[in-house]
This record gives structure tokens, sequence and C-alpha cells, in this order.
């Protein structure tokens, strides 16, 4: 009489089915193996894309208005305050080339403003974003919005010398008037 042998005492499968287990990325099989090479090729693809518009995305800090600033690096603070007639004040602000600016933007009104400083091509394009969406929040160093009484901060770095402009973009204020210009010069 043989003792029946306790199910739990069997390997839960044989080398040979552990084989036929994992044997399937080895397949000599051509259409699978092109296909491996295809999903490879895209994959290298797809990474290549990354990279390169990671490198684009990096460089996107480095624009003709300047980049934005390190704290360690100011030479000069400049108060500007935005108020309901909307003006800034001041509006005309003269820096050096590679001057390092840290600008406290200050709300004295009672509706929401914001700066952001651009091209004229730059605040263009951003005037027709906030006609679309218009409570879109700014969390780019070029930008501040402020609600009514708070300050705030933007460190900005001047490379390059001409004219850095910058507006205010909630709905109507740029059409009002509420702008003003950086003067970069050459030292
Ligand atoms: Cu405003």
């Amino acid at each position: 009489m043989t003792p029946l042998t306790p199910y739990h005492s069997q390997p839960p499968f044989s080398a040979k089915q552990r084989n036929q287990k994992v044997s399937p990325m080895k397949s000599s099989n051509p259409t699978q193996c092109a296909r491996s090479a295809a999903i490879i090729a895209a994959f290298l693809a797809t990474s290549a894309t990354a990279f390169a518009s990671g490198n684009h995305a990096g460089g996107h800090d480095e624009s003709p208005i300047g980049k934005p600033g390190i704290s360690s690096k100011v030479k000069r603070t400049i108060t500007v305050e935005m108020a309901d007639n909307m003006r800034y004040s001041p509006s005309d602000i003269q820096v050096k080339k590679g001057e390092t600016v840290r600008f406290i933007v200050k709300n004295v009104g009672k509706v929401r403003h914001e700066l952001s400083l651009g091209t004229p091509d730059e605040l263009a394009e951003h005037l027709e974003q906030m006609k679309k969406f218009p409570g879109m929040e700014h969390d780019e160093p070029s930008k501040i919005t402020l609600d009514p009484g708070k300050h705030g901060e933007i460190l900005w770095q001047f490379t390059e010398p001409g004219a850095v402009h910058f507006a205010c973009l909630m709905p109507g204020h740029y059409e009002a008037g509420m702008k003003g210009q950086v003067t970069v010069v050459k030292k």
C-alpha cells in the first residue's frame, strides 16, 4: 500500500516548468525578436526626445529679458507699487546690464494686480491667455500676482541691454495703461 504523497510536499512546479515560464524572453521566433527591437528603438527615440526637450526647458530660463536672480547676487532693491489707477510707481526703471535686482512689489489697491516681466511678444501672448483663463495663477519667477494689500518679490538678473517690459495682465488693466519698462544699459 503506497502512502499518498501530501500535495504540499510537491514543488509548485518542476524545473522544466520554471524554464518554460521564463523562456518566452529568449524566444528564437524572429517576429518576436523584430518586435522587441522595434520596442527598444521606440524607447530610445522617446528618451532622445525627452532629453532634447529637457535641454530646451533648461535653456528657457535664458531669454532676452534676462533670467531668475540669485539672492546673494542682489545689488539693488527697488520697490514698485501697483495701484487701482492702473499705474505702477515707478513705471520707468533703469538698471545696468548684468545687475540682479530684488523687486519688492506691493499691491496698494483694492483689486488684484500682477507684475509680469517680458518681451512685448511674451506679454501679448500672456494677455491672450489671461483673457481665456482670467483666474490663472503664476508660479514663474518673472511674474507675481498679488491680492490687495499684499507684497512679494521678484529676483531678476538683467543680462541683455535694451528694454524689458512689464505689465499687469488682469482683464482690462494693461489696456488701461498698467505697464512699465526697465531700461537695461551697458555698464
Ligand atoms: Cu492690475
